[in-house]
Order: C-alpha cells, then structure tokens, then sequence
C-alpha cells in the first residue's frame, strides 16, 4: 500500500519530514518514484524538506509513504494515523483514509 497526500507548511520556517511510523503498519517509509531509461524505479527519500508557505504533494508516480506490513487487514473508509517524523523531533500524526487503489 501507499500513502499519498498535501502537505502544507504554514510556518515561517523550513521543515524536514525524516520519516513516518505507525500502529497500523509494520514499517512505513518515504519514496519517490522516478522514471529512469523509461522504467519508474522507486527510491527511498532521507528528508523531505518544505519551505515556509509551501507544499509537497505525495500523489502516485512521485513522492509517497511506502507501508509495509499492514498488521490487520485494512478495508476502504478506515483511518490509520501515520505520524511524520520532523527533523527538529516533532511528531506530527494524520489521518488517512484507506482507499481503493485507482483501476
Ligand atoms: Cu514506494
């Protein structure tokens, strides 16, 4: 499964998401999906900065949280929390919707 969403830094300043946990997954990590020499390739992504009033966009194709491992089957309309490790040590949780994965 995959986690995608908008991110948006309101703050005056800069943030970095490090990482991601959660209850609900055994391991939950930062990707990025590249096309290179025409095959996408998936690698995994240390920080994500943002800087002050802007947004990053994890959508499919690009930026995503990779989750592994779910420890319950998940069913479309549940809403596990994954929280976004900041590099400044702030834990922020949000709450996904699981959906069906587009045909
Ligand atoms: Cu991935």
């Amino acid at each position: 499964m995959a986690g995608f969403a908008r991110i948006e830094n309101p703050c005056k300043a800069s943030v970095s998401i490090v990482g991601a946990e959660s209850l609900a997954f055994d391991d939950v990590s930062l990707h990025e999906t590249r096309e290179e020499n025409g095959v996408s390739r998936m690698r995994e992504v240390a920080a994500l900065p943002i800087a002050p009033g802007k947004a990053a966009e994890l959508k499919p194709g690009g930026l995503h949280l990779m989750l592994h491992g779910p420890y319950q089957p998940l069913a479309a309309g549940e809403k596990p929390v994954i929280t976004l490790k900041l590099a400044d040590g702030r834990a922020l949780p949000v709450v996904f919707e699981v959906r069906k994965s587009a045909p």
